[in-house]
């Protein structure tokens, strides 16, 4: 399936989908064999940073066993590829660090030309999710404090407003807790943009919980590292 394809389901599918993240350091092929077989949308490829593995080599590998489109979610300009099938362009706006906000785009805005890459700019909200986060941490910036839903709900609104076509409220790789359905469902009522959730969704009762308030994608990364089978069990959820 295309990126173009795969925007269009998200877009109208009222059926939530699942999104694998694959990070280059963590690597391990029998995830993308799995997928194969179960009920993956698409991969998400990235990290916060890398130190040993290569996007390259991530997706040449992905594509030698797999033809689920993968999709880069880079930490900064390093993390892009011709080969990827798309990307989803994350501005971090839960923080106040203008690196984030901006200066990543503009180092990567002419390598994005240059490879012609398919891209959605996307809403990053980073939500407190009880365990200090990596992205906290590279981005030095704090998470949202999930009590403050307004807070929350007017920069989703604002990201809307100003052209964002994706939002994603993330708890962080590993979240204590994930991102509270009352949240979840107060920001589907709120916006009309696909609605990506992740962080600390490591069980099926969790994903269902995400699913059950909105999602529209759910993304599942760290538990799956630990334990690749979660993928059948995750699979029935949609
Ligand atoms: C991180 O939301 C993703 O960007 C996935 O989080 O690794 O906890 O599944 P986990």
């Amino acid at each position: 399936m295309s990126f173009k394809t795969f925007i269009k389901s998200l877009k109208s599918s009222k059926k939530a989908q699942l999104a694998v993240l694959i990070d280059p350091d963590k690597f391990n092929l029998e995830v993308i064999r799995l997928a194969n077989h179960s009920k993956v949308a698409c991969f998400l490829l990235g990290g916060s940073v890398l130190e040993k593995g290569t996007i390259d080599s991530t997706i040449r590998q992905i594509k030698k066993q797999s033809s689920i489109p993968i999709i880069l979610f880079p930490g900064d300009e390093t993390q892009l590829s011709k080969n990827a099938d798309g990307l989803f362009l994350p501005s971090l706006l839960s923080g106040r660090n203008p690196d984030y906000l901006i200066e990543k785009h503009i180092a990567m805005a002419p390598l994005i030309k240059k490879m012609n890459l398919n891209y959605l700019p996307m809403a990053y909200l980073l939500i407190d999710g009880k365990k200090k986060s990596t992205t906290q941490k590279v981005t030095n910036t704090k998470p949202l404090d999930p009590k403050n839903k307004t807070y929350i709900l007017n920069t989703c609104l604002a990201a809307q407003q100003l052209g964002f076509q994706l939002i994603y409220l993330e708890a962080g790789s590993g979240a204590k807790s994930g991102v509270e359905p009352n949240l979840i469902r107060a920001v589907k009522k709120e916006s009309d943009l696909p609605l990506i959730v992740g962080g600390g969704l490591n069980s099926v009762e969790k994903a269902n919980k995400a699913i059950q308030a909105g999602a529209d994608l759910i993304v599942v990364g760290n538990a799956l590292e630990k334990n690749v089978h979660l993928l059948t069990e995750l699979s029935l959820c949609f």
